[in-house]
C-alpha cells in the first residue's frame, strides 16, 4: 500500500515526510485549533457544521484562517480523494504557525494548515453492546472562564488529565464535573441521561458544543423525544435509567457503569438503543459526497 498522503501548507505530502517545525506555537504552546470529522460511505457526515466550528474557534482565539470555509472544505473532500479513502476519520488542524520562543503570537507569520485523513472504524468495538464503563473524575473541566470547553483547541492537556485518571481507575471514560459539582462531558464526548422518560443534557457553556450532541437531539426530537438542558450532578447520573455518551469518535455509545454503579439494568437501555439505530442510519445515508 502507498504512503498516506497528507495536506501540508497548500502541498499534499507523504505521511513520513509531513512536518512542521519545532518553532511553531502549536507545537510549543498548543496554541492552535483542531476539528475530528467522520466520513462514512463515501460522504463527509456534517462537513459545513465541522468547518464552522473549526472558524469559530479560530475566531475565539483571534486566529485568521489562510483559507476560506470553502477552500477548507476542498481542501479536506481532496484529501480523502488522494488517498482513496470512503470511510475515514479527518483530522484538520490549524496552529497560529512559526514563531520564535517567546508567547506573542504577532511573532508568527502564518498559521499553519494541516490535514490528515485515514481510515477508521468504530472506537469502542463490541462496547456498543455492553456499555462502557464510566469515572468521574477529580481533575474540574476547565472553567469556561480560563479556557472555554467551547474552543477546540489544540491544548487538550485539560483532557488527557482526565483519560488518564480513568485509565488508573479501570474506565472507558472520563466524566468531567465543574468547579460547582455541575456534569460537564467525557473526555472526548458529550452525555445525555434518560430519567422516567425524559431526556436531559448539561448546558453548553462547560463543554464542547458537540455535532453528534447536536445530532441526537434532533434525532430524538424525531423520535418525540425533546432533550431539556439542564444542570445535573453526579446523583442524577448514578439514579438514570439510561445514559449514552456522543462524540464523532465515539458516536452515540451506552455508559452502563459509573463510579461502581450500573446504571438502570446495567445493560444498554431502550432508548439509548434505539439512538444507536438512528445515528448509524443517519451517517450511512447522509454528508457531503467525496467522489462526483
Ligand atoms: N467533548 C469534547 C471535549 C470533545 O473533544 C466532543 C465533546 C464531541 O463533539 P463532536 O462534535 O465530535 O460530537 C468532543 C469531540 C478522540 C477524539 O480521539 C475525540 C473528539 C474528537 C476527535 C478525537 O477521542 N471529540
Amino acid at each position: 500500500m502507498s504512503e498516506l498522503l497528507i495536506y501540508l501548507n497548500g502541498e499534499f505530502v507523504p505521511k513520513t515526510e509531513a512536518k512542521v517545525s519545532v518553532y511553531d506555537h502549536g507545537f510549543l504552546y498548543g496554541d492552535g485549533v483542531f476539528e475530528g470529522i467522520r466520513a462514512y460511505n463515501g460522504r463527509v457526515f456534517k462537513l459545513k457544521e465541522h468547518v464552522d466550528r473549526l472558524y469559530d474557534s479560530a475566531k475565539a482565539i483571534a486566529m485568521e484562517i489562510p483559507l476560506s470555509k470553502e477552500e477548507m472544505s476542498e481542501v479536506i473532500l481532496e484529501t480523502l480523494r488522494k488517498n482513496n479513502l470512503r470511510d475515514a476519520y479527518i483530522r484538520p488542524i490549524v496552529s497560529r504557525g512559526v514563531g520564535d520562543l517567546g508567547l506573542d503570537p504577532r511573532k508568527c507569520e502564518k498559521p499553519s494548515v494541516v490535514v490528515i485523513a485515514q481510515g477508521w472504524g468504530a472506537m469502542y468495538g463490541d462496547l456498543y453492546e455492553v456499555g462502557l464503563t464510566g469515572v468521574s473524575v477529580c481533575v474540574r473541566r476547565n472553567a469556561p472562564d480560563a479556557l472555554s470547553p467551547n474552543i477546540k483547541s489544540l491544548n487538550y492537556l485539560n483532557n488527557i488529565l482526565a483519560k488518564i485518571e480513568a485509565n488508573e481507575k479501570g474506565g472507558d471514560e472520563a466524566i468531567f464535573l465543574d468547579q460547582n459539582g455541575f456534569v460537564c462531558e467525557g473526555s472526548g464526548d458529550n452525555i445525555f441521561i434518560v430519567k422516567n422518560n425524559q431526556v436531559l443534557t448539561p448546558y453548553t457553556i462547560s463543554n464542547l458544543k458537540g455535532i453528534t450532541r447536536a445530532t441526537a437531539i434532533e434525532l430524538l426530537d424525531e423520535m418525540g423525544y425533546r432533550t431539556i438542558e439542564a444542570n445535573l450532578g453526579l446523583f442524577d447520573l448514578y439514579t438514570a435509567d439510561e445514559i449514552f455518551v456522543t462524540g464523532t469518535a465515539a458516536e452515540s455509545a451506552p455508559l452502563t457503569k459509573l463510579d461502581g454503579r450500573l446504571i438502570g439494568t446495567g445493560k444498554p437501555g431502550p432508548l439509548t438503543g434505539k439512538m444507536v439505530e438512528a445515528f448509524e442510519k443517519i451517517t450511512q445515508n447522509s454528508g457531503t459526497p467525496i467522489y462526483k
